[in-house]
């Protein structure tokens, strides 16, 4: 069993409901608990800026799912909610991305763990802090109030 945390968002027709949703579908998948959700955050868009604004938010998951089997149950329920893979951070009705996977360091194409841009975003970093604490190690960077 193994910790993991992942981000929510969304900034297309009805963001918070597309979050909320995706959360109750990924508790109920085999081999997962979602055992926190941090609130909801309304945010600016990072890249291109003719798009809505963001909901974004971090739940904590227990699992015994492999990071990669977890990045496929992951991306199935993106695409039930009409994910479409187009522009470069443009937008899109949902993005759930892995954060960190208990203390795993991942570099391949397809999964990069601890996620690449985390310590740089932070629609990202606020929820994770949140639902952990100043101290809480981020793989790789250290603890988290460095960055905030
Ligand atoms: N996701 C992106 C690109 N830009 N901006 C905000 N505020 N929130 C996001 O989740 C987001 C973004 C690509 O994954
Ligand atoms: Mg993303
Ligand atoms: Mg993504």
């Amino acid at each position: 069993m193994e910790t993991a945390f992942i981000s929510l968002g969304s900034n297309l027709d009805n963001p918070i409901k597309h979050v909320l949703d995706a959360s109750h579908e990924i508790n109920q998948l085999n081999n997962i608990t979602v055992t926190r959700l941090s609130s909801m955050y309304k945010t600016k868009p990072i890249g291109p800026q003719n798009q809505n604004d963001f909901i974004n938010a971090v739940a904590v998951l227990r699992t015994d799912l492999s990071p990669t089997d977890l990045l496929t149950s992951l991306q199935s329920i993106e695409e039930k909610h009409s994910r479409k893979r187009s522009i470069r951070w443009g937008p899109r009705s949902l993005d759930l991305d892995i954060l960190q996977y208990g203390k795993l360091v991942i570099s391949t194409k397809d999964l990069k763990i601890p996620h690449p841009e985390l310590v740089k975003r932070e629609f990202v970093l606020i929820p994770l802090l949140e639902v952990t604490n100043p101290d809480f190690i981020i793989t790789k960077h250290g603890k988290i109030k460095k960055y905030l």
